[in-house]
């Protein structure tokens, strides 16, 4: 019999460790090792009661949580009561603990404050009939919620639960998450698949995944969410669409999760029947009025809404002659009464500015376009300000705007969707960047610390609210963006908003543990890869305040070293041929280092005391400018690029001696995504340090750019079929040049001239998204392999996004053979080749 049940045992864990699809993320509730579990001994420390006090969909839900989280981890039913009549786990808000076990919780044992909880355990005594009382009480149903999800991550952690006392209040009282989703089901800047709340112009029939989704933001304490896209269709404050957004709001309500309505400003007129959208028109503030109302007496606890006004394109108070104020007073005064808040987004700039004018600076916009109206919003409104001057680019100063208003309510928009920062094909912790911003004391008062954090939490100028808001764009994928190492993201936007003082480490931590498991070697490495991974990315994108380098008025991911320049989108670097960097100080440039206060903008002002991360975001200087460390900024360019490109294939290798430890498939998936990462960074390395050798004319001190030991570039290769081509931008491709194929087969031969051995060899080519060709490669004429490029990458050109890689290893090579790739192209995609690559095999 024993060994029938070991058997049994050995044929479960590995399906449990071979089968996870990341749906869970953080909440996998993995069961606990038996030394582990063995800290949690029922009845004495862990209850096997939970009593429930309140009815509360959030408290319900709790209770659900807590059944679930046990089960999972300690493999045991907990039995659920509703009324209190011993020892147990007791779930309820303060006020209810109370009432039913007033001697338990005389009143003056403290308070709690919105959403906040308090874990506290009583020793077996005479209350508890003899048994142990563990409560989870919240200062609100949803305090529960969230007292329960930090019960069960203390258990999945490991930690103690036998003598607690814990009281936490979260920092601030906005922490929302924003949705870019579109209602035909696609989503701006979603890397993790199809909308989970909206298809065909409707809520999706399965609303599943949106509950799944609650799960996970409330396990992080966050309480609200925008579900449509800033870019607002208007049809959503149409009367036959308001079912739609009951659906959604009934599916995130039982995790307390509130749901927020993107709008558009110019609605009154296109939707609404007027014919002006002026704000300050008696027709307008009752529609606004009308509005709102009738929305709330659909969904009672309605967020409020999100406004994107005046910017790239979108309609907003300038075309009517009326202020931000003017705007968002009369939108905000409508949803009052109900308790909405109104989050009118800073985000607001010319997208057509002329490049030639020296004062043109698009940084400027937000703290030019608010600063004068400082105290003239309503007491519901929020400035949603990002948490850089431009647009979430790879590395910005903080926003000046956050220690400008003072009057007026703010929250910080933090970007959790990868835009900028690989789209969830690159793995890049954004937690480090983000509190680099959270912790930056703007200086905002005199003699006092004033971080972003405690600006924007309304701590600084004692406003009534504020918080954080995170771009999620979470999608229909099982790993909701596309990739695992990605929900760190999202995990570390929760924390954060919830307590920003929590550190990096200490919330990477979390989640691997979490995540993964706590094998000592697979937290260690998981860790390390996250929290270097934000500055490995800015090292072989755009080190120093360049911003990312991307293609800006594309796609956004590949390598476009001048999309951003000579254009109106204000994206500017300015390289030429003596110097890069945008001048933006007072004395000489755009006067953006004057908007922060002034011992900040004393700081930005000078080359001298500018932060090198920053410097080329804050000057223009020439490229032998040293650095403080002694490094001239070419030389750090050159330097930085390789030592990105070099920390990725080190992801690779550490990864890869995680086999067996993390289940199969997250293993697989992370392992391709960090292998096609490296080959991308080798694109980003490449072509970023030949734009500026090209462009200064300064040599790599270390003689590495331009210079490729066992690359063989396609276009000298002898080709049959294949056409030599340039392309666009150049650096996207080694050598400027690539070749393709306009027929059915072509074939790229190179001749072998090195000793004989076995080599690894990399064949650099191209994946467009609108075909599938096919590759075949054969060394003395044995087809060593063969594949199909079917990757789904953002471009259907051959440029640095579509240049993908594959490495064939081991292979053996004598003097003289012929190393022939066939390409046969499919659809619209051409077999497109860059160059190969032989290297000694390890
Ligand atoms: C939703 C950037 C993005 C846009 C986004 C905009 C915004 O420009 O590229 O997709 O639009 O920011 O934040 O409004």
């Amino acid at each position: 019999m024993f060994r029938k049940v070991c058997l049994v045992a050995l044929l479960l864990v590995p399906a449990l460790l071979h089968a996870e699809s990341g749906l869970d993320a953080w909440l996998r509730y993995a069961p606990l090792k038996q030394g582990v579990a063995g800290r949690y001994p029922s009845p004495n420390v862990m209850p096997g009661i939970v009593v429930t006090l309140g009815t509360e969909a959030p408290i319900q839900s709790a209770r659900e949580e807590l059944v679930r989280g046990i089960r999972g981890m300690l493999n045991r039913e907990l039995r659920t009561v509703s009324s209190f009549e011993g020892g147990g786990i007791v779930i309820g808000t303060l006020a209810q603990i109370r009432a039913a076990a007033p001697d338990l919780l005389p009143a003056g044992t403290g308070n709690i404050g919105a959403d906040g909880f308090w874990l506290k355990t009583f020793k077996p005594g005479p209350r508890g009939n003899g048994l142990p009382i563990l409560i989870v009480a919240g200062g609100n149903d949803r305090g529960v919620l969230y007292g329960t999800f930090a019960l069960l991550r203390k258990i999945a952690l490991g930690e103690s639960i036998t003598d607690l006392d814990q009281k936490e209040t979260p920092y601030s009282s906005i922490r929302w998450v924003n949705h870019w989703e579109n209602l035909d089901g696609s989503i701006e800047r979603g890397y993790g698949g199809r909308s989970i709340f909206w298809e065909n112009g409707k809520a999706r029939e399965d609303l599943s995944r949106v509950s799944d989704y609650g799960r996970l933001l409330a396990s992080l304490g966050i309480n609200g969410t925008s579900i449509n896209n800033v870019n607002a269709d208007a049809r959503v404050l149409s009367p036959e669409f308001l079912p739609q957004i009951v659906r959604v709001a009934e599916a995130l309500r039982p995790w307390g999760v509130k749901v927020a309505l993107s709008v558009d400003f110019g609605s009154p007129r296109s939707v609404g029947g007027l014919t002006t959208f002026d704000p300050l028109d008696p027709g307008v503030i009752t529609y606004w009025k009308n509005k709102a109302d009738e929305i709330y007496r659909a969904v009672p606890d309605l967020g409020g809404f999100v406004l994107k006004a005046d910017s790239e394109g979108r309609v907003g108070p300038s075309a009517v002659g009326r202020t931000h104020a003017d705007a968002a007073n009369v939108v905000a005064r409508a949803l009052k009464p109900h308790g909405g808040f109104f989050f009118y987004r800073g985000f607001v700039y010319d997208n057509r500015m002329d490049w030639r004018n020296p004062k043109n600076d698009r940084a400027r916009a937000a703290d030019d376009n608010f600063r004068s109206l400082d105290g003239k919003f309503d007491d519901n409104v929020f400035i949603q300000i990002k948490n850089g001057p431009i647009d979430f680019q790879v590395r910005e100063p903080a926003s000046p705007l956050f220690g400008t208003l003072e009057k007026t309510n703010q929250v910080i928009e933090l970007q959790i969707t990868q835009e900028y920062m690989g789209q969830g094909r690159h793995t890049v912790f954004l937690v480090p960047m983000w509190k680099e911003v959270l912790d930056f004391d703007m200086r905002a008062r005199p003699g006092m610390t004033t971080p972003v954090k405690a600006l924007v939490a309304g701590k600084t100028f004692g406003r009534t609210a504020g918080g954080m808001i995170g771009v999620s764009n979470v999608g229909l994928d099982e790993s909701w963006f596309g990739n695992h190492m990605s929900q760190a993201n999202l995990y570390g936007f929760g924390r954060l908003a919830w307590n920003p003082n929590l550190s990096s480490k200490q919330i990477v931590d979390e989640w691997t543990r979490l995540t993964f498991g706590d094998d000592p070697k697979v937290v260690e490495t998981v860790n390390s890869i996250q929290l270097s991974s934000w500055r490995t990315y800015e090292n072989y994108t755009g080190p120093l305040g360049l911003q990312t380098l991307t293609d800006i008025v594309g796609n956004h991911y590949g390598l476009a070293v001048e999309a951003s320049e000579r254009n109106g989108w204000g994206q500017w670097h300015f390289a030429d041929a003596k110097g890069v960097g945008m001048e933006r100080s007072v004395a000489t440039g755009t006067g953006f280092a004057g908007q922060y206060r002034p011992e900040v903008a004393k700081m930005y002002e000078s080359v001298a005391s500018t932060p090198d991360d920053l410097l080329l975001f804050f000057h223009h200087v020439p490229y032998t400018q040293k650095l403080k460390s002694g490094k001239t900024v070419i030389q750090f360019i050159y330097d930085s690029h390789y030592e990105g490109a070099d920390a990725v294939v080190k992801y690779v290798n550490d990864w890869k001696a995680l086999k067996g430890r993390v289940d199969d498939r997250r293993y697989s998936e992370v392992l391709a995504q960090l292998e096609y990462q490296a080959g991308q960074s080798i694109v980003w390395r490449d072509g970023v340090a030949n734009y500026f050798f090209k462009m200064s004319g300064i040599a790599d001190a270390k003689g590495r750019v331009g210079n490729y030991p066992g690359r063989f570039e396609a276009e000298s290769a002898t080709l049959t079929g294949y056409a030599v081509r340039d392309v666009a931008p150049p650096e996207g491709a080694s050598g400027e040049k690539a070749v393709d194929c306009a027929s059915a087969s072509c074939t790229a031969m190179f001749k072998y001239s090195g000793e004989s051995g076995r080599r690894n060899l990399t064949v650099r080519y191209f994946d467009v998204n609108n075909g599938a060709a096919k590759f075949r490669v054969k060394v003395a004429g044995q087809l060593v392999e063969e594949w199909t490029a079917t990757d789904r990458v953002p471009t259907r050109r051959i440029d640095s996004a579509s240049s993908a890689r594959r490495i064939i290893e081991g292979v053996m090579l004598r003097p003289g053979d012929e190393i022939q790739i066939e390409g046969i192209p499919e659809g619209s995609e051409t077999a497109g080749l860059d160059y190969i690559e032989i290297q000694p095999a390890n």
